[in-house]
């Protein structure tokens, strides 16, 4: 499908607004998350492929911030258990209603999909073997992770997997120094100016709130997960698994 190309920050903007994910947003989506996140494309298909082990029969598997539903679609197109299914959960309606439209048209598999409008605070996770946070916890309140961590560790089966994609932070100044430098080189070598690096920064500044990688770890630790390992890490994009 072809892509519109995202230019949302291309020119000055007298008033600066922190970062929703509204129309225009999911307009841009799919350019947008390629240009901006390293790895996005690697990340999705090995997502697929992680679920493909982990996926257990007669259990469900969750994308929490599914956005338009690229991790949903790479799992439905690699899980083979007899009896999973895939609920996909995203709190923008525009998300969803653009989401359904991508998942009716890919006839790729009969693993069953629900989309659902919702908070992924607010929904019940149950009988699950397979949870994916692929670069959503970052936007949930800095106070409020634990609780929905320890949810989804609480909703896993034993043996299942929870796997959590994010921005991350750096306590040495100087390795955050060079991993910001590095990744606004990654922008500007996919067609961004410095411009829109500087206006989407400040636009997401009080809506993603990037961590420590042993930050998370011991977030998980605190729910539960006795197990839990990178990867995959780009510049300041990294992947853990965690398995119960
Ligand atoms: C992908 N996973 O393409 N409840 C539900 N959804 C939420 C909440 C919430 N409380 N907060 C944020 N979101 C996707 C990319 S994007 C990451 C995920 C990014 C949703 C929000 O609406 C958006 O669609 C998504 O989380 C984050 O693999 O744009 O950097």
């Amino acid at each position: 499908m072809a892509k519109n190309p995202d230019a949302i920050y291309a020119s000055p903007l007298d008033e600066m607004i922190d970062f929703r994910f509204d129309e225009r947003v999911v307009d841009v989506f799919p350019d947008m998350i390629q240009r901006s996140v390293p790895g996005y494309g690697t990340l999705i298909s090995n997502i697929g492929i992680l679920a493909a082990r982990y996926a257990q029969k007669n259990s469900h598997c969750y994308d929490l911030g599914c956005s338009l539903g690229a991790v949903t679609l790479s799992m439905r197109q690699r899980i083979k258990q007899p009896g999973c299914d895939i609920i996909a959960v995203d709190n923008s309606p525009a998300m969803i209603t653009r989401g359904q439209k991508i998942l009716d048209s890919d006839p790729s598999s009969t693993v069953p999909v629900k989309l659902v409008c919702a908070d992924i605070q607010k929904i019940d996770i149950e009988n699950a073997s397979v949870v994916v946070l692929n670069f959503t916890l970052q936007f949930i309140p800095l106070d409020e992770r634990l609780i929905l961590i320890t949810r989804i560790y609480q909703g896993l089966k034993a043996g299942g997997i929870l796997i959590l994609s994010e921005k991350i932070a750096f306590e040495d100044p100087k390795q955050q120094d060079f991993q910001t430098a590095i990744h606004h080189d990654f922008k500007r070598t996919n067609g961004y100016s410095d411009l829109e690096i500087s206006q989407k920064r400040a636009a997401l500044e009080n809506v993603l709130i990037a961590e420590t990688l042993s930050c998370h770890q011991q977030r998980l630790s605190d729910a539960g997960f006795t197990f839990s390992h990178t990867w995959f890490q780009c510049f300041n994009f990294m992947s853990l698994v965690a398995i119960k």
